[in-house]
């Protein structure tokens, strides 16, 4: 489809559940040989198998509560959104969440609270959490507005109920922007693509909280945009290693270890490559790919799927896949809503 057709928003909602629901198998594994990655996908072509429904994590159960949010609200709505984190996680509390969000969550919850992002600012002694729990909901916000300022200003307010450090929401942040820029094309021009986030980052990571955080936790002065020159390095390269991928980029549950990460997963299948079967189309090279780095796979397949599948559409997803997994036929539908809220703001 063109730019911003419904398509790519069906694919991108879509491809992050299937991301999240088929990483699971792998959360938390150090090494994941191709071999194992494939023949779990494979397992879920074969109906006969009845291997049952994948269920989905905390990604997609955070995502759907910023989507009916989106939708309900017709925009951002904080006190709204933060309601219903709390009220999804008490509903359902075994879906995975980190051990620190859990807090807040339940803080969340409680009638008292006037500032709704008061519990997320108290985390980790005042510093915030900098974990990937932002960035793993921050595609809805892509595919609600139109504006890239707005993009930028809501997943960056969403993501700050849960996640008070830069290093967490401005993860968000640029999963967001990487959605948005897929939407309208932008991976037709792989280097052009890369280039446009690193400048956006750069002006993002230009505010004092950010370049303060940044000191304190050693990194480097822009960290976000520092990651992303290593995507690109490693992009211009022409073979690279699991190992090297994961040593120059990670691929664990900080925000500055998985979004870079994801973004070089739908960067590098944008070919075919060796390590992957050649009956693959991009978007299933790219969640197998995001599977076999292993480490926090749910969540890196989750944001990968959502920059791959707003660029692939929904037709490169396989049916089986679809069928197989907790919540996809939902966000399908949600994502037609989302189209359509996204043709008004
Ligand atoms: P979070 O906010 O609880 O952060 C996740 C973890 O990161 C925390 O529990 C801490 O260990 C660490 N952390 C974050 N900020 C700081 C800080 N400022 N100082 C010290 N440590 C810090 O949860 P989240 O919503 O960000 O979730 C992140 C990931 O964890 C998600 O991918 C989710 O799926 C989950 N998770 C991962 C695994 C796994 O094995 N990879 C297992 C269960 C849950
Ligand atoms: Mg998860
Ligand atoms: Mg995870």
């Amino acid at each position: 489809g063109g730019p911003a057709s419904l398509s790519r928003f069906r694919g991108a909602l879509v491809a992050a559940v299937l991301g999240d629901c088929v990483g699971g198998e792998f959360e938390g594994a150090e090494e994941v040989p191709m071999e194992s990655v494939l023949q779990h996908l494979s397992s879920l072509d074969d109906d006969t198998k009845g291997n049952g429904i994948l269920e989905y994590s905390d990604d997609t159960a955070m995502a759907r509560c910023v989507v009916q949010s989106l939708l309900t609200r017709a925009g951002f709505d904080e006190r709204d959104m933060a309601r219903r984190f709390a009220k999804e996680y008490s509903a359902s509390p075994g879906r995975g969440y980190g051990s620190g969000v859990i807090q807040v969550l339940k803080k969340l919850s409680s009638p008292q609270l006037s500032d709704v992002y008061q519990p997320a600012r108290d985390q980790f002694n005042g510093r915030g959490s900098f974990g990937n729990g932002g960035a793993m909901r921050a595609a809805p916000f892509a595919l609600a507005f139109n504006d890239p300022a707005d993009v930028k200003k809501f997943a960056h307010r969403g993501a700050m109920l849960t996640h008070s450090c830069s290093l967490g929401y401005n993860g968000a942040v640029l999963q967001a922007l990487a959605v948005h820029l897929s939407l309208q094309g932008a991976l037709d021009l792989p280097l052009k693509f890369i280039s446009t986030l690193i400048t956006q980052m750069e002006d993002v990571e230009s505010d004092e909280a950010t370049l303060n955080d940044a000191r304190i936790l050693k990194e480097a002065e822009k960290p976000f945009c520092e990651r992303l020159h290593r995507v690109s390095d490693l992009m211009h390269r022409s073979k690279v290693s699991i190992e090297e991928v994961i040593s120059e980029l990670g691929n664990g549950i900080a925000a500055l270890h998985s979004v870079p990460t994801a973004i070089f997963c739908v960067l590098h299948c944008l070919q075919p490559r060796e390590c992957l079967p050649e009956n693959y189309g991009g978007l299933e090279r790219t969640i197998a790919y995001s599977l076999a780095l292993g480490g926090d796979t749910d969540t890196i397949a989750c944001m990968a799927g959502a920059i791959a599948g707003a660029h692939y559409g929904i037709e490169a997803i396989p049916q089986s896949w679809i069928k197989c997994c907790e919540g996809a036929e939902d966000a399908d539908m949600n994502a037609e809503r989302l189209h359509m809220l996204y043709q008004q703001t």
